[in-house]
């Protein structure tokens, strides 16, 4: 399913062309979560795993004689104890996950019995592996770019069916493809421009720098494309932060507890009841949602109290959208009667299923019932559109991430300087050098030339086995 980068990244960010990653240590780990289950795997990458199996593992044949990828039983053992009975399997380098040499061991689910596999891999000649450590080997080796190792974490951690298909689209190279095909349109304008340099100013043919200028300019919206993505990377990686404020007893638990469809928060008559930020994931059409539920806000002298209060208030601070419910059966209250609605905000008028009390009457306010069930499709349908979701929606699904923002923001930057060099009819020299800084910044969203604590930070995110 990898789709091979060109040679490894790290051949290309080595000049003395350095051998790639550390074939020599063999990695160990156990790569599924920690706890009790079925199975657990643990995994073996680098030059000497075949060798390590082969010391550890009993069974008909060794594993150095097994064809790759083939399942095979056998035990585990440690001397001559048996740790565990186990299926084990060889991936010959460079057919595996890391392209070295892999062995996968799926041993009894157990949290002990796991932990003497991985010591028995250890003791045998492995060392653990730092978290991310497997897929960093596989980059490293060219198996993937940089955007799609990042997309095996975006993977793991989608919590909608919309934002697992674009990190799917993304490890199948669906961004790489995009920053690779504006890397070639930079290279090809670079050549044009360096073949221009070579000849005195006067040989130049009149158009020659309208040419130029019109390809950078195409190179130039190529990348706004993919800046215009981000938004929809945010959301899909980090949800929407939708706060639910209002004063005591307005109902925010229960308009929580509905969106969620299970009772999560307490509810009561007795104001007060919520003291701490409760926050829980809804997905809205594919769109992730972090709902929080917050404090009431009331004049209050109790400590805890202002405690919650001043978390609601913190918050809001970060939201990007709130729900402001109000009791529409009751008269506003003094706190919220000289406020302006943010724009990021919508009045929610709750207990419509009680007579309306005179001061919310003639509000143009959405009416919700938590306790009826009524107007809730319509709140939701209202939070879509605030946050933009047809954007969202649509059929594209490529969605790049903070660092790929900010290196095409510095690639984006680079092209305009150099069109402003070229419109001002300054030496094409100028030009060159911004396109080649240009072209660094591109090439650095899938991984060439990035540097080590770049790459450490990335793939430090990952859990250790992956
Ligand atoms: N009639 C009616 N009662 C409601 C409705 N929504 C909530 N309530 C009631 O209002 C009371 C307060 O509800 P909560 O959800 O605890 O209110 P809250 O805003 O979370 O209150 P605090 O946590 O104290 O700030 C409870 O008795 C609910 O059953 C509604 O739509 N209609
Ligand atoms: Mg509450």
């Amino acid at each position: 399913m990898h789709r091979r980068a060109e040679g490894s990244a790290r051949e290309s960010l080595t000049p003395e062309n350095q051998p790639v990653a550390s074939s020599g240590e063999t990695i160990a780990a156990i790569s599924t979560p920690a706890g009790e289950g079925a199975i657990a795997l643990i995994r073996l990458s680098g030059s000497h795993a075949i060798a390590i199996a082969n010391r550890i593992f009993r069974g008909k044949l060794q594993p150095s004689q097994f064809p790759s990828h083939g399942q095979h039983l056998g035990q585990v053992l440690d001397g001559e104890r048996v740790v565990d009975q186990v299926v084990l399997s060889v991936h010959r380098a460079p057919h595996s996950y890391t392209a070295e040499d892999l062995v996968e061991i799926s041993c009894h689910g157990g949290v002990l019995v796991t932990a003497q596999v991985l010591a028995t891999c250890l003791a045998a000649g492995a060392r653990s592996a730092r978290a991310g450590e497997f897929t960093e080997r596989a980059f490293l080796h060219g198996k993937l770019d940089l955007t799609q190792a990042e997309a095996v974490i975006d993977l793991i951690r989608a919590q909608t069916d919309l934002a697992l298909r674009s990190a799917t689209e993304q490890l199948q190279g669906r961004l790489g493809d995009s920053i690779t095909a504006i890397r070639d349109a930079l290279v090809g304008l670079l050549a044009h421009l360096e073949a221009a340099l070579d000849f005195p100013e006067e040989d130049i043919a009149p158009d020659e720098g309208q040419k130029l200028r019109a390809r950078l300019e195409s190179v130039g919206e190529m990348i706004r494309v993919l800046l215009a993505t981000e938004q929809r990377g945010r959301i899909l990686r980090e949800g929407i932060r939708v706060v639910i404020y209002g004063a005591t007893n307005a109902g925010k638990s229960s308009l929580l507890n509905r969106l969620l469809g299970y009772d999560r928060a307490i509810v009561s008559h007795i104001p007060g009841t919520t003291r701490d930020t409760i926050e829980e994931v809804i997905n809205l059409r594919g769109i992730p949602i972090r709902l929080l539920d917050t404090a009431g806000l009331r004049e209050s002298e109790d400590e805890l109290e202002r405690a919650g209060m001043a978390r609601t208030e913190k918050s809001l601070a970060l939201a990007d959208l709130v729900l402001h419910l109000v009791d529409s059966s009751a008269p506003q209250p003094a706190l919220f009667q000289r406020r302006d609605l943010l724009p990021d905000e919508i009045l929610l008028l709750n207990k419509s299923d009680l007579p309306a009390h005179p001061d919310w009457r003639e509000s143009a306010a959405l009416r919700i019932s938590c306790v009826a069930e009524n107007g809730l499709t319509g709140l939701e349908e209202e939070i879509l559109a605030r946050v933009g979701a047809a954007n969202i929606q649509t059929e594209s699904t490529v969605a790049i991430n903070a660092r790929h923002r900010d290196c095409l923001r510095r690639a984006l930057g680079a092209c305009e300087r150099a069109g402003v060099t070229l419109e001002q009819g300054l030496s094409l020299e100028f030009a060159a050098v911004d396109a080649h800084e240009a072209l660094n910044a591109v090439a650095e969203v899938i991984g060439l030339g990035s540097d080590d604590p770049i790459l450490d930070s990335l793939f430090s995110q990952f859990c250790i086995g992956k």
